[in-house]
């Protein structure tokens, strides 16, 4: 490690305890009474405070902790924030017995979305992502992915992709928008999901790499979805333009998604509870993430789980995130899926911390500058008034946030 000089100290964190998450999953990787300093927006220095070099306490801003932690500012690394409309009614069906493919199969479920967020003006998405974004900024997260995919048609994603770039300005949060053009089949091209493909690879995603207004793009394989040749021609024409992928794969069944995303070298497979053993090996060799998304598993009331014994033992990295969207996962706390990854799928609380930094950088291929409290990382640090990490784990509802720092700013204070 290398450390730069005390002079170029900007802020200096004192008395904390850092969960610096620098082991993956197997520990916080937590330095007790610590403290950690910042130059030019980047972490400089951290280790014990007994350890801590002199500095010139007239240039560095002080900052006390108290005794409190911080953790790397927490990443959720998969999301759908931006749509019309909302989807409340869908929730009574189901609740009176439909599911939520015969939902989708009836002309509800993703494509009822898509006629509300055409509908939606740029400035009404805007305004109804904001406060979706404001509660998971509350809650400690510095970083978020973003996904189109409620557009269907060229204007339309890339309506939702500016909304996703335009949210920049308005939150200090790194945001990482996705493109998701191959969501579902929109209504005008029913019975023709090839035609729809084409259209996803020779139109939409030239544009979107020209326009540089996502740098990687997702597919929905699945049987309500996209099948397994169509997933593979988006996946080609996005490595023609120079875009990185993920899936949506072994959501509600396994067509081997995942085992061809591994093929094209894929950063991640998002949410794979019918995920086969085949795959998990696929992954492990294509050195990929698993992103694990609780919030849709319990709201659709999933039985299958993720199998997560078999992602522990080939050593494939699991992240967490909310996949906050208005039909299978309405929920925009990322401290209620860190508990819910522990109580549905039994993660550790180290494990489920991971989850939100380390790995879900790695899911999004920001793993050499985020995700991680060590030397010449991105200095996004959230601070927490708890007593030890796994209380990050075993509570909700109470925000333990105090302060939030990004790019070595004090954003929330
Ligand atoms: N899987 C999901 O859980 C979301 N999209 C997807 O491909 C659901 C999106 C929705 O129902 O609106
Ligand atoms: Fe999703």
């Amino acid at each position: 490690m290398t450390f730069s000089p005390t002079t170029h100290w900007q802020t200096l964190w004192i008395n904390v305890h850092l969960a610096t998450m620098t082991d993956g999953s197997n520990s916080y990787g937590a330095i007790e009474n610590g403290a950690l300093a910042i130059a030019d927006d980047k972490i400089a220095w951290l280790g014990k405070q007994s350890d801590l070099p002199t500095y010139d306490s007239e240039k560095v801003q002080v900052i006390d902790g108290q005794g409190q932690w911080l953790t790397p500012g927490l990443i959720d690394c998969h999301s759908h924030i931006i749509y019309g409309g909302q989807r409340a009614n869908e929730f009574e069906m189901r609740l009176q017995g439909k599911s939520y493919q015969e939902i989708a199969q009836a002309g509800g479920g993703i494509v009822s979305t898509v006629a509300a967020t055409r509908a939606a003006s740029e400035q009404d998405l805007l305004a109804s992502a904001k406060p979706r974004l404001n509660a998971l900024y509350r809650q400690g997260v510095t970083t978020i992915e973003i996904k189109s995919g409620y557009g269907l048609d060229c204007a339309n994603e890339l309506k939702m992709l500016r909304v996703a770039n335009e949210l920049k300005a308005h939150f200090p949060v790194t945001i990482k928008p996705t493109f998701l053009g191959a969501h579902a089949l929109p209504t005008e091209f029913k019975d023709d999901g090839d035609g729809y493909i084409d259209l996803v690879c020779q139109q939409m995603i030239p544009q979107v790499a020209e326009l540089g207004l996502a740098d990687t793009v997702d597919v929905f394989c699945e049987n309500i979805g996209f099948n397994l040749e169509q997933t593979e021609r988006v996946f080609v024409a996005a490595k023609e333009h120079g875009l990185a992928i993920k899936v949506h794969a072994e959501q509600l069944s396994d067509l081997g998604g995942s085992v061809l995303a591994a093929k094209y070298q894929a950063l991640s497979s998002d949410h794979v509870e019918y995920l086969s053993e085949q795959g998990v090996i696929a992954m492990k060799n294509a050195n990929m993430t698993a992103v694990i998304l609780p919030g849709a598993f319990y709201f659709l009331r999933e039985t299958q789980l993720p199998p997560i014994d078999l992602l522990r033992k080939h050593q494939v990295p699991m992240a967490i995130a909310t996949d906050a969207n208005p039909g299978s996962s309405p929920i925009h706390s990322i401290q209620l899926m860190l508990n819910m990854a522990c109580t549905l799928f039994r993660f550790t609380p180290a494990e489920a911390l991971a989850g939100v930094t380390c790995f879900g950088a790695k899911a999004l291929g920001l793993a050499s500058n985020k995700g991680q409290l060590a030397v010449g990382l991105d200095a996004d640090i959230a601070c927490w008034q708890i007593s030890q990490p796994a209380e990050l784990s075993y509570q909700f509802g109470v925000n333990p946030l105090t302060k939030l720092m990004i790019g070595g700013k004090i954003t929330i204070n």
